[in-house]
């Protein structure tokens, strides 16, 4: 799925041309020292704490507990770390993704409902320029038709959504896959 040219842009520095056709070469993974994880940020917008205990018939029966320990487990035997945060304050999630940009390789975000409202959440993952990936729990193509237009659609690099705490996981494996592979 086609991701922003101004995120994926970004990450082109702009060395000379033999440094510059080197880095197209190597992967982020090799570029960084061998004892050094990349490391994603996993972020989580409002009510997804009430995971588990209310309407699992669409989200599911896992608690983001459960989510985050298998986001963790995963991210490790790939090779990553990853850290995990949820918040129910837009301003919240704007401030941990401005933080982001030096610290994290890559983020993966669930914005819950404001996925379907939030410029600013838009804004900043397009002012990191890290690259990016959205995920839900639930299809929201087969919901409401308010769900079905996310604004963060043109920040991301692609959408994951509909297979439950699977989705999470997916994502991991995709943002592995971006942060391996030869930039270009
Ligand atoms: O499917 C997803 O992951 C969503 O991001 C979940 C959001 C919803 O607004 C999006 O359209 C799709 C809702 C998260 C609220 O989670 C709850 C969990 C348990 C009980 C009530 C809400």
């Amino acid at each position: 799925m086609p991701g922003s040219d101004r995120a994926r842009g970004a990450r082109l520095s702009p060395c000379p041309k033999s440094d510059y056709t080197d880095a197209r070469r190597t992967s982020s993974f090799a570029r960084k020292s061998e004892d050094m994880a990349s490391s994603i940020l996993i972020l989580n917008g409002p009510n997804l704490n009430m995971l588990g205990r209310r309407e699992p018939g669409i989200y599911g029966r896992a608690s983001l507990d459960d989510i985050r320990d298998a986001c963790v487990q995963k991210a490790t035997a790939l090779g990553l770390s990853a850290d995990f945060r949820q918040s129910n304050h837009e301003g919240e999630l704007v401030g941990w993704i401005q933080e982001a940009a030096g610290r994290f390789d890559g983020i993966i975000i669930n914005a819950a409902a404001y996925t379907h409202t939030s410029v600013a959440l838009r804004d900043a993952l397009l002012a990191v320029a890290l690259p990016a990936i959205e995920v839900h729990l639930s299809n929201i193509h087969a919901r409401e038709d308010f769900r079905r237009h996310s604004y963060l659609g043109p920040a991301v690099r692609g959408m994951v959504a509909g297979f439950g705490a699977q989705s999470y996981l997916l994502a991991i494996d995709a943002i592995a896959h971006i942060l391996n592979e030869t930039t270009d």
